[in-house]
C-alpha cells in the first residue's frame, strides 16, 4: 500500500509517526486538525474511533511521501519552545535500568530485583515540567529469546530502539560490552542522541577501573556521551537530566501534562505481587509466574483485589502455595503491605494459584497477558 495522508477528525490530537506506522496518539490540546501518513496497520482505526467516539477519514488523497513528513516539526499551537520526547532505556539484564528510571521519574514505577529479567514490559514514566515533557521507557534486559514470552519481551526493546528521541544505554561497571552484540551493533548504527550510562560505579574498587570502562564504551559507541552514574545512590543523575532535556526535540507534549505513566493501576498491582514472588522464590519459579489482577474494586477507604498467579506446571503450584499455604500467605502479606503504601488505603488481597500449562510458549495466553499483539 502506498503512503496516504489521513486526517484525525478530532480538534486536539497529538501523534507520533515513525516511518511506516503511527506509534502513539494522544489528544490533549485545543484547536488542532492534523494529518498524518500511514502505510499500515489500518486495523487500528476502529479501535481509535471507538476510543475517541469520532471518525478518522482519509483526506484528499495527496499521497504525501513519508520521507517528506517530519514529526519533529511542532504543530501551530505548540507552546513556544516546548520540548518533548521519548527517552528510552535499554541495556543488558540486571544492570540497573529500572532503578534508573524510578530515580529519573521520582516514583517507584518499575519493580527492581537482584535477579535478572525482572522487567518484562515496556513501562513508561512521564516527567512533566512547564517547558518540557520527558517520556521515559523502561524495557526488559536484552537477551536471545529462549521461549515466546522472551520473544514478546524483546519486541518491546525493538520498538523502544525504533522510536527513541534520546537513547539511554545502561551498562554497569563490571560489564565490558553488551550481553547481546547484535543490539549493540544496532545502537551503533542509530542516529539519535545516545548516552551510555556506566552504572553501579559505587561498586568499583578504584577510579582507574571506571576510567577504563568509560574509554572502552567510548570506543564501542563513538557518537555517544559516556557518563558514570550510580542509580542506586543517585550519583550524577541530576546532571544527566539537564543533558537529556537539552537533547529533546521541540514538540508539544505527547501525553496530558498530569499523566505519570501509560500503564493502568492494575498493571502496577500485578507487578507488586510479582515482585514478592521474585523475592520469595528461587530458581525457575519467578520466571514461570505471571500475575493477573482478575478483580479490582476501589472503594474510598479500601481496595479489594483478587489476583491470580499463573504457573506453568503442577509442581510449581505446590511450591508457590507451600506447606499449609504458608508461602502464598507470605507473598500475600508482603504484597498487601506494599500495595497499601502504593494506593494509600487499606487493601484486601486475595491470591490464587492456577496452573496454565506452558503459558510462556502459548501465544493465546501471551496475548492475554499483554506480551503480544
Ligand atoms: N550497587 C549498586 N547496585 C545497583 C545500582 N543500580 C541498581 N542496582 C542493583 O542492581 C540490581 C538490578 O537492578 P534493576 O534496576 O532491577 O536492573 P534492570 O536492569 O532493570 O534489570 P532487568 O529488568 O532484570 O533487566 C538490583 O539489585 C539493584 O538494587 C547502583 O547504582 N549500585
Ligand atoms: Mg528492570
Amino acid at each position: 500500500m502506498s503512503p496516504t495522508s489521513y486526517q484525525l477528525l478530532h480538534p486536539a490530537m497529538r501523534f507520533r509517526c515513525l516511518r511506516d506506522q503511527v506509534m502513539t496518539l494522544t489528544y490533549n490540546g485545543p484547536q488542532m486538525y492534523t494529518t498524518f501518513c500511514l502505510v499500515q496497520p489500518l486495523d487500528i482505526f476502529p479501535e481509535w474511533e471507538r476510543t475517541l467516539g469520532l471518525p478518522i477519514l482519509p483526506t484528499v488523497p495527496d499521497n504525501q511521501p513519508l520521507s517528506s513528513f517530519d514529526p519533529s516539526v511542532p504543530p501551530s499551537d505548540a507552546p513556544d519552545g516546548h520540548r518533548a520526547g521519548f527517552v528510552n532505556i535499554v541495556g543488558s539484564p540486571n544492570v540497573g535500568k529500572s532503578t534508573l528510571m524510578n530515580r529519573l521519574v521520582g516514583e517507584r514505577l518499575s519493580i527492581i530485583n537482584a535477579k535478572a529479567q525482572t522487567t518484562r514490559h515496556r513501562i513508561m514514566g512521564i516527567v512533566n515540567e512547564p517547558e518540557y515533557q520527558i517520556v521515559y521507557s523502561d524495557t526488559p534486559g536484552v537477551l536471545d529469546p529462549a521461549y515466546k514470552l522472551q520473544e514478546g519481551m524483546m519486541k518491546f526493546v525493538k520498538t523502544a530502539l525504533q522510536d527513541a528521541d534520546v537513547l539511554l544505554v545502561v551498562t554497569e561497571v563490571q560489564e565490558d560490552s553488551m550481553a547481546h552484540p547484535e543490539t549493540l551493533q544496532k545502537i551503533a548504527a542509530m542516529d539519535v542522541p545516545t548516552f551510555v550510562l556506566v552504572n553501579k560505579i559505587d561498586l568499583a574498587q578504584d577510579q582507574s577501573l571506571v576510567e577504563a570502562k568509560l574509554d572502552a564504551w567510548a570506543a564501542q559507541l563513538p557518537r555517544a556521551s559516556v557518563v558514570p552514574i550510580s542509580a542506586l545512590h543517585n550519583f550524577n543523575v541530576d546532571t544527566l537530566l539537564d543533558r537529556i532535556v537539552a537533547q529533546l526535540p521541540v514538540s508539544p507534549p505527547f501525553f496530558p501534562k498530569d499523566e505519570l505513566t501509560d500503564k493502568p493501576m492494575r498493571f502496577f498491582v500485578s507487578e507488586i505481587v510479582r515482585e514478592k514472588i521474585l523475592t520469595h522464590f528461587k530458581q525457575e519459579i519467578p520466571y514461570s509466574c505471571e500475575v493477573v489482577v482478575e478483580a479490582y474494586e476501589d472503594a474510598p477507604k479500601i481496595a479489594r483485589i483478587r489476583a491470580e498467579i499463573h504457573v506453568a506446571r503442577e509442581s510449581q503450584k505446590h511450591i508457590v502455595v507451600g506447606a499449609q499455604g504458608r508461602m502464598i500467605k507470605r507473598v500475600g502479606m508482603d504484597a498487601r503491605r506494599d500495595l497499601e503504601g502504593f494506593l494509600g488505603k487499606k487493601v484486601f488481597l486475595d491470591l490464587y494459584v492456577r496452573v496454565d500449562k506452558n503459558w510462556r510458549d502459548d501465544e493465546r495466553k501471551l496475548k492475554r497477558f499483554g506480551y503480544m499483539d
